[in-house]
């Protein structure tokens, strides 16, 4: 068993400056669980484009308010502190940061932490063992 405390991310190259937002990354691909857990800030009045065609995301937000909007049917998804949205089709979006919000964020498959987007919202896929 091992604890990751959110302090021993912190002022490592685990905790990624993505621009509009920062990501803590907790449990990585080298932590061999099958998944990647981060602990991200979204900061507030941004937008931000993302589309992990390589990646199945669920986004728990534990604090601060949003709004999600699919580009493929243009909804509009209010997103609030205990709700969670889960991005099963590698649903195109825009992630809207009304607060600060702190998002809890599962990759299958795992993140190996240093990835931040590319120009079109895509995380590459890490197919380094
Ligand atoms: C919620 C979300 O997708 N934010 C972008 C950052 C990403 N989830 C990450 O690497 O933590």
């Amino acid at each position: 068993m091992k604890v990751v405390s959110l302090d021993d991310v912190l002022g490592t190259e685990h905790e990624v400056d993505g621009g509009n937002w920062i990501s803590r990354r907790l449990i990585m691909k080298k932590d061999k669980m099958g998944y990647s857990i981060n602990d991200t800030i979204i900061k507030a009045g941004t937008e931000t484009h993302i589309w992990y065609q390589n990646h199945l995301e669920s986004v728990y937000c534990i604090e601060g308010e949003g709004e999600v909007i699919t580009l493929s049917d243009h909804k509009i998804w209010t997103i609030k502190a205990n709700q969670l949205y889960a991005l099963d089709q590698h649903d195109e979006h825009l992630l809207r940061a009304k607060t600060d919000m702190r998002m809890i964020c599962v990759f299958n498959p795992p993140l190996s932490g240093l990835e931040i987007h590319d120009e079109n919202g895509v995380y590459p896929i890490d197919d380094h063992e």
